[in-house]
């Protein structure tokens, strides 16, 4: 029986496997609560123990360092979840290759558009649908007089397999695309449902429709990338900040790998910085970005204004177009990290606070961005044009009080959006 900490960002469907499989392990396995995903994971201390500074990754209070979340899970799991003879550990193995090479990259996708993880692009998400109808006929087919997927009791197999179909089943396959799929779709309901199971991941909400695209992270054709559209870094680059008020035990959302041609397809040559032509002026955006993230805002915002720049940067203020669309809040979160991603480019010369009003099914979104220049940034080159036309741009007056005001508002999280919206919760760009 293993017990030890897991790290992790929270709902993470590959922790899962872990934190369920532990259940019936028996030991106990903690997330570790201070973590917080591309920085804690980043740490020198990290990377001794786990040096692809990739998570989930688990420590044992005995020691024993391990990453890959099946590696994890088996550790942490029972001999029945293991399978009872060698034939049954083979086929266990064998389903959670299956689920990592046959159906992760096609559920990745087809989900992770619509959580803001990657860019939406409709025939790669068309093709994940076709592929995924060809995997779940099969799976349809071998569970038809089967209740798990290996021998008569749940096993890892079941677990792994679930968790990968998970957030597929929660924001993507709705009653019609399901409804062919009967056996699996039991198959599913049955290992969701297990008390450990249920102990872990909660109570789940199957899909009632697939979401609409997101608006701005809708990639306009597979040939606009040829044509040298920028394309987002896969892997775990996305670094995210976090509410402040969660800062110390959250961490981002999912950061996930893309398939070998996705990454291929985000190679691109290094081209030249588009903000090297502005005067670089006294702002040091570094210095302030360092500032606001360690001080509390009643002295980084003083900072700000002692150190701002006024005549070689400028605040903008933001406000999204189609606040109307926004459903749940955690996509629209998603919808202002994805843009974040998308303008890794604009990192070194620019710094936003975009924040989120409201509730699920009536939030909006609107935030200031402070960047070099006097000039709407996104037109400095293409490779800046991804989502900034879903927003409306208003040129602050860093001289006018009620700007000033607008703007601290933005930087300390306070205030209401127009209608008068509480504030939920804020992204930083830095
Ligand atoms: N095959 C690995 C994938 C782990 C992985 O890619 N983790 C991502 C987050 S879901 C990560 O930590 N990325 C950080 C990075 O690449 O720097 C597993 O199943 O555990």
């Amino acid at each position: 029986m293993a017990s030890g900490t897991l790290y992790t960002y929270p709902d993470n469907f590959r922790a899962y496997k872990a934190l369920i499989a532990a259940q019936y392990g028996g030991g106990s396995v903690k997330v570790a609560p201070e973590f917080v995903f591309g920085e804690s994971n980043k740490t020198p201390e990290f990377l001794k123990k786990f040096p692809l500074g990739k998570v989930p990754a688990f420590e044992s209070n005995t020691g024993v360092c391990i990453t890959e979340s099946n590696a994890i899970a088996y550790y942490v799991s029972s001999n029945e979840l293991r399978g009872k003879s060698d034939s049954e550990k083979a086929q266990i193995i064998q389903w959670l290759s299956y689920a990592d090479n046959e159906i992760l990259p096609y559920t990745s996708a087809w989900v992770f558009p619509y959580m803001g993880i990657i860019e939406m692009n409709k025939q790669a998400v068309a093709n994940a649908k076709n592929e995924l109808k060809n995997v779940f006929q099969q799976l349809n087919q071998y569970l038809l007089t089967r209740t798990y997927l290996v021998g008569e009791e749940i096993t890892l197999a079941d677990i792994v397999l679930a968790c990968t179909l998970l957030n597929a089943y929660k924001y993507v396959l709705d009653p019609n695309f399901r409804k062919p799929y009967q056996n699996l779709n039991r198959w599913f309901n049955t290992i969701i449902n297990q008390p450990k199971v249920k102990n872990v991941i909660g109570t789940i909400k199957l899909c009632e429709k697939e979401p609409e695209v997101p608006k701005g992270i809708d990639s306009p054709s597979p040939q606009g990338k040829k044509e040298g559209k920028k394309k987002e870094k896969g892997g775990g680059d996305h670094k995210e900040q976090q509410p402040k008020q969660e800062q110390k035990k959250a961490a981002a959302p999912p950061a996930e790998e893309l398939d070998e041609t996705e990454l291929a397809l985000a190679e691109e040559p290094k081209s030249k910085d588009p903000f090297s032509s502005l005067p670089p002026g006294t702002f040091n955006m570094d210095d302030f970005k360092r500032a606001y993230s360690n001080q509390d805002t009643d002295k980084s915002i003083p900072y700000f204004w002692e150190k701002f720049d006024k005549e070689n940067y400028s605040i903008w203020l933001a406000e999204y177009k189609y606040n109307d669309e926004l459903k749940k809040v955690f996509m629209s979160c998603n919808l202002i990290t994805g843009m974040f991603q998308r303008l890794d480019k604009m990192r070194k010369h620019a710094f936003a606070s975009v924040c989120l009003f409201g509730k699920d099914d009536d939030n909006t979104i609107s935030g200031i961005w402070i960047w070099r220049g006097q000039g709407l940034a996104f037109e400095l080159s293409p490779d800046l044009q991804v989502d900034y036309e879903s927003y409306a741009w208003t040129k602050l007056n860093p001289d006018n009080a009620d700007h000033k005001k607008m703007i601290n508002q933005y930087l300390e999280w306070s205030g209401k959006d127009k209608d008068g919206r509480a504030f939920n919760q804020g992204k930083i760009f830095k």
